[in-house]
């Protein structure tokens, strides 16, 4: 087999890059470990910033986001009974989507196919050789056959734990790692959302975020200790432990219901440097992980991909080659502010374990500075909304 670019992975990062450089002429192969279904099981995220938006339109997968998606102008951020408004139009003059990673994934598959798009799924033992060379090639099982792919370019976009960024020799990689001493519970319900817009508060509980997908599928979080497992939370302690989190006018409008997927998702941050190696670009969370928090994860993995189509798009059309060289450092100085800030999101909202005094002092006083400062609320808002490319 042979191809202009190799994508391994298909999820997001993977879908979005193959339907970008398809739509400008450039042949793909879309690698991916699991079957098709299983990818559109997932259940993600939810937000997505407008630059992210724009890019799902330029790739042609606009239409459905627009009908059943959900623009919001502001979220809250609560401390108890203290409701604090965060008025994107206010402070910025941007709005994010309300649109879930799946149903984005979704489209992005129907979209794929129009095209005709060559995406391989239930591949095994994918190995990446000669990415030093101007001639690299992938390897792979897949129905007991072994395969192999030549092309010009590999794009790595099969995630935190795929096999692309091991791929980058451990002495070229620079690894940065904070992991989190808590973990997020999350509940999808057949329920109207508690809110019309979400709901980031902090309690001395622990942290708890109510959001949606539609008016009638909600998803709610709560933080929880490291050690706790899905099975430790019946439906109803969870609900329970909700409503203790959030401000009372709100959780006395609170509407439960079965849970029609609970999971439990670590948090951590973290980034690899270099993003690219010879022919190997990395893309999304192949290369760094942020906490949900921020709402960052998936809009990220667009941003990664809105610099490598361009560079390979600039490539193919007679570059000389200077975006693909500075990819990597392109992608990553905005994949940095997104660190930033999903740390700076999490540091403020969760109960940290053995946290000092001093420490809950300054999460009330960060939460003080927004309640009263426009210019605080502003810089949060830029930041939620998305940084531009
Ligand atoms: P993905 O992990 O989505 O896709 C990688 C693909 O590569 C997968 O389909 C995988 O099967 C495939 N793959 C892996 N190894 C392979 C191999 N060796 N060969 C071939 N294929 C291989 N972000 C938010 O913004 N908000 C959230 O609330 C949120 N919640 C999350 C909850 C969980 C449990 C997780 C894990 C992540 C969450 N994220 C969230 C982050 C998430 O949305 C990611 O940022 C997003 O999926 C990134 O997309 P990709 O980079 O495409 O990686
Ligand atoms: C979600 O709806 O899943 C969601 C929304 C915002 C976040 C994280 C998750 O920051």
């Amino acid at each position: 087999m042979q191809t202009d670019v190799a994508i391994i992975g298909g999820g997001p990062a993977g879908l979005l890059l193959s339907q970008l450089l398809m739509k400008a002429g450039i042949r793909t192969v879309v690698l991916e470990r699991k079957p098709r279904d299983y990818v559109l099981s997932r259940i993600r995220a939810g937000v997505l910033e407008w630059g992210s938006v724009e890019l799902l339109e330029e790739a042609g997968v606009g239409d459905r986001m627009h009908k059943e998606g959900q623009p919001h102008h502001g979220c809250y951020l609560t401390s108890d009974d203290r409701m604090i408004r965060i008025d994107f139009l206010e402070g910025c003059g941007k709005q994010v989507m309300v649109y879930g990673q799946t149903e984005v994934t979704r489209d992005l598959y129907e979209a794929q196919e129009a095209l005709g798009a060559t995406i391989l799924h239930e591949v095994d033992d994918v190995a990446l050789h000669d990415l030093q060379s101007e001639a690299p090639f992938v390897t792979f099982t897949r129905e007991g056959a072994q395969h192999r792919l030549d092309c010009a370019y590999v794009a790595g976009c099969d995630g935190f734990h795929g096999i692309s960024r091991p791929s980058i020799p451990a002495e070229v990689r620079q690894e940065f790692e904070k992991v989190y001493p808590f973990g997020w519970l999350g509940i999808l319900s057949r329920t109207p959302p508690v809110h019309e817009e979400l709901i980031y508060a902090n309690h001395t509980r622990g942290f708890a975020l109510a959001s949606m997908r539609n008016p009638m599928l909600s998803r709610y979080y709560i933080q929880v200790p490291l050690n706790d497992r899905v099975e430790d939370w019946s439906d109803d302690a969870f609900w329970e432990e909700l409503r203790r989190r959030l401000p009372t006018e709100v959780a006395e409008t609170l509407v439960t219901g079965p849970s029609i997927e609970k999971s439990i998702a670590p948090l951590r941050s973290f980034v690899c440097e270099p993003m690219q190696w010879g022919r190997l670009f990395l893309c999304g969370d192949a290369a760094h992980i942020v906490p949900p928090t921020g709402a960052k994860g998936l809009n990220l993995a667009v941003s990664d991909v809105f610099y490598l189509s361009r560079a390979l798009k600039a490539q193919y059309n007679g570059g000389d080659g200077t975006l693909l060289t500075s990819y990597g450092a392109d992608a990553l100085q905005r994949v940095w502010k997104a660190m930033r800030f999903s740390w700076s999101m999490t540091t403020m909202l969760h109960d940290f374990p053995g946290q000092s005094a001093f420490d809950r002092r300054v999460q009330r006083v960060e939460l003080d500075t927004l309640a009263n400062s426009a210019a605080a609320r502003g810089i949060l808002a830029e930041n939620y909304t998305g940084l531009p490319y």
